[in-house]
């Protein structure tokens, strides 16, 4: 249990899966009050019912897609109606659409990567950071990727949408200089979750192929390290945590069986 999370807000993007999931899982266990977001409100509403059973913790949902920047004001004027400052942000919600040359690769696959994973990650931010920065307190968590450090062939678009996450983890902690405000991020390599399945479009056997030979990283590994960069002291702001799978040193340099 960390101290320092008890009684915070933290609010999470795409929390219905994976490591946005798994985030929930860990901070709603260390005392933490969540507000979670995703478009399935089905998922939505089980974490919710299961989290505040589990934990006894208060649980807030809100149902939109990240591509709407209306819908993140109405989500922050929501919160600030009720008197809720988020403490922890954590930008997660994103997605790889697509695998594809660049001279093959679908628009709509495109659009959906930098709409959701660049510009979804601003409006989410244009849209709570203000509260954090009148109260001059606050931390946020860009989930990037080692995608953001290193292009592979076919990575092109989701790629470059990580590298903006990079650049604009960069951008945020230097305009908040002056403030208590933290802000870093955590660039996994591949981590099993519904990322690959998203990725082939819903092909099973494509996407559980990623993950065969070797042991890839679980979403809770990510949640840990949140956690832990949540938890530091306040002097101490972690701009970046590269986390890889043991089995892999880059995009590659795979050690599979
Ligand atoms: P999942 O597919 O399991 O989870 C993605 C989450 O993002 C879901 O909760 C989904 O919710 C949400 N999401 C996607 N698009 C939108 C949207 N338009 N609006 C709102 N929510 C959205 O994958 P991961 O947990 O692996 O991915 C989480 C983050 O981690 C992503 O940013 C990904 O790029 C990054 N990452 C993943 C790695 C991996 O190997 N898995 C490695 C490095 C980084 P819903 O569908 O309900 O809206
Ligand atoms: C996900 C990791 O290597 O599939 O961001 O790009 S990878």
């Amino acid at each position: 249990m960390s101290s320092k999370i008890l009684g915070k807000w933290v609010l999470i993007t795409g929390a219905t899966s994976g490591i946005g999931r798994a985030c929930a899982e860990l901070f709603a266990k260390n005392g933490a009050s969540l507000i979670l977001t995703g478009r399935r409100s089905d998922r939505l509403e089980a974490a919710q019912n299961v989290l505040q059973e589990k934990y006894g913790v208060k649980v807030k949902t809100y149902n939109f897609d990240v591509r709407e920047f209306n819908e993140a004001v109405k989500m922050a004027n929501d919160l600030q109606a009720s008197e809720i400052i988020p403490d922890i942000l954590i930008n997660n919600a994103g997605l790889a659409s697509g695998k594809d040359k660049i001279y093959e690769g679908l628009i709509s696959d495109w659009e959906k990567m930098i709409d959701t994973n660049i510009k979804g990650l601003l409006y989410i931010t244009r849209a709570i950071l203000p509260m954090m920065v009148a109260s001059n307190e606050g931390h946020i968590i860009n989930i990037g990727s080692t995608a953001g450090h290193l292009v592979y062939p076919e990575g092109n678009v989701y790629n470059a949408s990580k590298y903006a996450v990079k650049a604009l983890n960069e951008a945020i902690n230097l305009d908040l200089m002056g403030t208590n405000i933290r802000c870093g991020s955590i660039d996994p390599g591949a981590c099993e979750t519904e990322f690959s399945e998203v990725r082939f479009h819903g092909n099973k056997d494509k996407a559980g192929k990623v993950y065969e030979g070797y042991e890839p990283l679980k979403p809770q590994d990510i949640a840990d390290a949140a956690l832990y960069i949540c938890s530091a002291p306040a002097h101490v702001n972690i701009t970046t945590m590269i986390i890889y799978p043991t089995a892999q040193r880059s995009a590659y340099v795979w050690d599979k069986k």
